[in-house]
């Protein structure tokens, strides 16, 4: 693969808007990803395999818990904070910022915000250091956008609970210490539970054969007869708004990870067309190449006041589920239709894995339908405008 010269495109000066501890942050993961995902993950996604050696640098960065306050383990980082490190994982590979979102906000946060003190000081700093992984069921093989008509189930069995069912498409599984899964109780109520690997009847098996995220770890939760220690249940929310919330949190990260994305793919673009001579020109010098590269700089931009509106209204505690899934939708239609523009501009070159463009494309097929897809948000956006939910 070529050597990472990759530089941020920042077209209205979004750095002005941004803290030094943002910049701080920002740039310790952009080096971090040069130095340490950039020459490997090319390899890996090619092997389709995911590159473990890489958690210790993700939990030094401050990529598990970012806003996750420091006497837990977390960061205490602000939401802008936590978007721009996503942001440059995400530069890198999308599969590496699904297994830090993962970690962040479908793991950290339910047992931040719905768990007991004795389980944020039993999983959290474990989980911020990395010496725990995560992984979080909410899909079932039946029911994927509509997660309210899951079939898994526990049943009261004295002193724990009894857990049968199955989940499907679960990023981190195959590894993963410890599962957040949701799970109906016998009237019918969602709650979450705290599974460990080593609890008899649990099976974690690898999804193979994905042509996108390669190099990240996709798996099975299968539940046959598990016993679940009742301390185990998530106390302090139930529902199908419990597992929504933390979708809130990650479709949040994702609006700024796609945009690490579109980047990547626009720096590279930019870069190949001033080089590539053809007609004995370089290809940047004809309008065709000209008018995809403004038009991609326009929707970077764009995106990126989005995301950064949207982290001060997080901040503020004021962003609202209809707006997070507006830009989760948004940012990453923007970044999946950039990968595909860039992936042109390299001509032959573009499918190969010398760069990054095909990789990033292949990967964002499954950002754009995984946390709620992309005709689901625009029902949800539909459903906040109008007042009139069409899901059913
Ligand atoms: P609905 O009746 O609308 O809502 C049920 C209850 O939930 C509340 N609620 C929310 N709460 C918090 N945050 C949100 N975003 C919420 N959206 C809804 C709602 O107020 C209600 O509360 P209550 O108290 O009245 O009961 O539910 P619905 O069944 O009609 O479904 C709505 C719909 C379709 C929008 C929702 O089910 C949905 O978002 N579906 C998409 C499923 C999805 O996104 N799955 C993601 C799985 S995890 C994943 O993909 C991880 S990828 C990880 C990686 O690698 O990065
Ligand atoms: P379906 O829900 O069957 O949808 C199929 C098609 O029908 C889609 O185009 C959809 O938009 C459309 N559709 C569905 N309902 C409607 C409607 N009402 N109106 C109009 N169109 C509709 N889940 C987890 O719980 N944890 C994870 O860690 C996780 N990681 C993932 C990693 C990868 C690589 C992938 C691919 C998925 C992951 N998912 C995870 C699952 C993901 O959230 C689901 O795939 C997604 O929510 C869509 O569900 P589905 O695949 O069952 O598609």
């Amino acid at each position: 693969m070529k050597p990472d010269s990759f530089e941020a495109p920042d077209y209205y000066n979004l750095d002005d808007l941004l803290s030094d501890e943002h910049k701080l942050v920002r740039d310790a993961a952009r080096q971090w990803v040069k130095r340490e995902v950039s020459p490997i993950i090319e390899d890996y996604a090619q092997k389709a395999e995911f590159p473990h050696q890489i958690l210790n640098g993700l939990a030094e960065i401050g990529a598990f818990g970012p806003y996750i306050p420091e006497e837990y383990g977390g960061a205490g980082l602000d939401q802008i904070s936590y978007g721009l490190i996503m942001q440059e994982i995400e530069r890198g590979d999308s599969g590496v910022r699904s297994t830090a979102s993962v970690q962040s906000s479908l793991v950290m946060y339910p047992i931040y915000t719905y768990g007991s003190e004795e389980q944020k000081k039993k999983f959290l700093p474990k989980l911020a250091s990395g010496e725990l992984m995560g992984c979080f069921g909410l899909t079932e093989p039946n029911h994927g956008s509509n997660p309210g008509g899951m079939e898994t189930k526990f049943k009261d069995g004295g002193d724990h609970y009894l857990l049968n069912g199955a989940k499907l498409w679960i990023s981190n599984s195959p590894f993963a210490d410890i599962a957040v899964v949701w799970a109906k109780n016998e009237e019918g109520r969602i709650h979450g539970l705290i599974i460990e690997r080593d609890m008899e009847g649990f099976s974690t098996p690898e999804t193979h054969n994905k042509w996108s995220l390669r190099a990240s770890a996709t798996g099975e939760l299968i539940f046959d007869n598990v016993k679940v220690p009742k301390e185990n249940l998530l106390p302090n929310k139930s529902g199908l708004g419990a597992p929504l919330g933390c979708l809130d949190s990650a479709r949040y990260g994702i609006s700024w990870g796609a945009i690490g994305a579109a980047m990547d793919c626009y720096d590279t673009a930019l870069r190949y067309a001033k080089e590539r001579v053809q007609f004995g020109k370089p290809i940047a010098a004809f309008q065709l190449q000209q008018k995809k590269l403004a038009e991609m700089i326009t929707e970077i931009t764009k995106a990126q006041l989005l995301s950064f509106r949207l982290g001060q209204l997080k901040n503020e505690g004021k962003a609202t589920s209809a707006q997070i899934s507006m830009a989760k939708r948004n940012n990453v239609d923007m970044a999946l239709k950039i990968a595909r523009e860039a992936r042109q501009m390299l001509g032959g070159m573009g499918i190969t894995g010398e760069y990054s463009i095909m990789r990033h494309m292949m990967n964002l097929e499954s950002v754009v339908t995984y946390e709620g897809t992309h005709d689901i948000h625009l029902l949800i956006t539909g459903a906040d405008i109008t007042g009139i939910p069409a899901f059913n």
